[in-house]
């Protein structure tokens, strides 16, 4: 009853995995012994991913390049492979993105398509797709939010609006499936130096690069170090939510800049 529960053997889908937090994930489960699916758009990177692993740990790895905004695709590369989702242990919902730094009043309504349809209609398909497979194997639902799922800031309105979606569908999916044995966990990361802020800033590096001047963010490893140390814990003990902040970030909008 007390037992950890291991990676090892476990078979989880990750989204996002062609960078930053979902990579890192998928590079720490697969150090574990954890077989993979991974997504994101970029195929060649995925490749370029399973191939290490597989290499590096001997664990199986499926890449499923598809985006997570096109329910008809979505449903089709899940539930159209035979035996894709059979056994699936852990899903683990963080393809998502930021996009622009606007008043309401002045953004651009194809941004926050981009964000809602990623990060809020895209984790529901995912998720659609897999639970059936996760209830067979009380298996977990990693969803990554954001401290903005918190705490709002100028310019991060529809962003925000995104992840405190995030959060309220981690706790719907507590009560959806209450009994079955299946975890929803959600993990919200502070600042965290990834290719988030060149996607926000659509490719201006300069202004990426101004957010996290001078601060200590996460990095990709720390989230990773979080999601694998939720989903190992006793099967009767469900995570529901870890805050990660740098210790340079007090709140979304309180950092600690170092001048030197
Ligand atoms: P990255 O930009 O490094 O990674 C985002 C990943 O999502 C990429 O692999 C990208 O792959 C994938 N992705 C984006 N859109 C789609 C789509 N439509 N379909 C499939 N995959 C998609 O950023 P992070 O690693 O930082 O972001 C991961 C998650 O963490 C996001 O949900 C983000 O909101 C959240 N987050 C980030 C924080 C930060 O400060 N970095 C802090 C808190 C939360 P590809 O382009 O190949 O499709
Ligand atoms: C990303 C962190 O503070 O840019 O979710 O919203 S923040």
């Amino acid at each position: 009853m007390n037992a950890t529960t291991p990676l090892r053997g476990r078979r989880a889908l990750v989204t996002g995995a062609s960078s930053g937090f979902g990579e890192a994930i998928a590079r720490r489960f697969a150090a574990e012994g954890c077989h993979l699916v991974v997504n994101a758009r970029r195929a060649d990177r995925l490749e370029q991913l399973a191939r290490e692993c597989r290499d590096d740990h001997g664990v199986e790895v499926v890449t499923l390049p598809f985006d997570v905004r096109d329910r008809e695709v979505v449903e089709r590369a899940l539930t159209n492979t035979p035996g894709l989702l059979e056994g699936l242990d852990i899903v683990v919902n963080n393809a998502g993105l930021a996009l622009a730094l606007d008043p309401v009043q002045t953004g651009d309504p194809d941004d926050w398509d981009r964000m809602i349809d990623t990060n809020v209609k895209g984790l529901l398909y995912v998720t659609r797709a897999c639970l059936s497979h996760l209830v067979a194997k009380a298996g977990d639902v990693v969803n990554i939010g954001s401290v903005a799922g918190h705490q709002v800031y100028p310019g991060g309105a529809v962003y925000a609006a995104t992840k405190y979606a995030v959060r309220a569908l981690s706790d719907a999916l507590r009560h959806d499936v209450l009994g079955t044995g299946v975890r929803v966990i959600n993990v919200e990361p502070g600042l965290a130096d990834t290719e988030f802020g060149v996607v926000r800033f659509k490719g201006d590096k300069a202004r990426a690069d101004a957010v996290y001047k001078g601060v200590f963010p996460l990095r990709a490893e720390d989230v990773a170090d979080a999601v694998a140390w939720a989903v190992t814990r006793p099967a009767h003990v469900n995570v529901q939510q870890i805050l990660l902040m740098p210790t340079d970030q007090a709140a979304a909008q309180s950092v600690h800049r170092r001048t030197s």
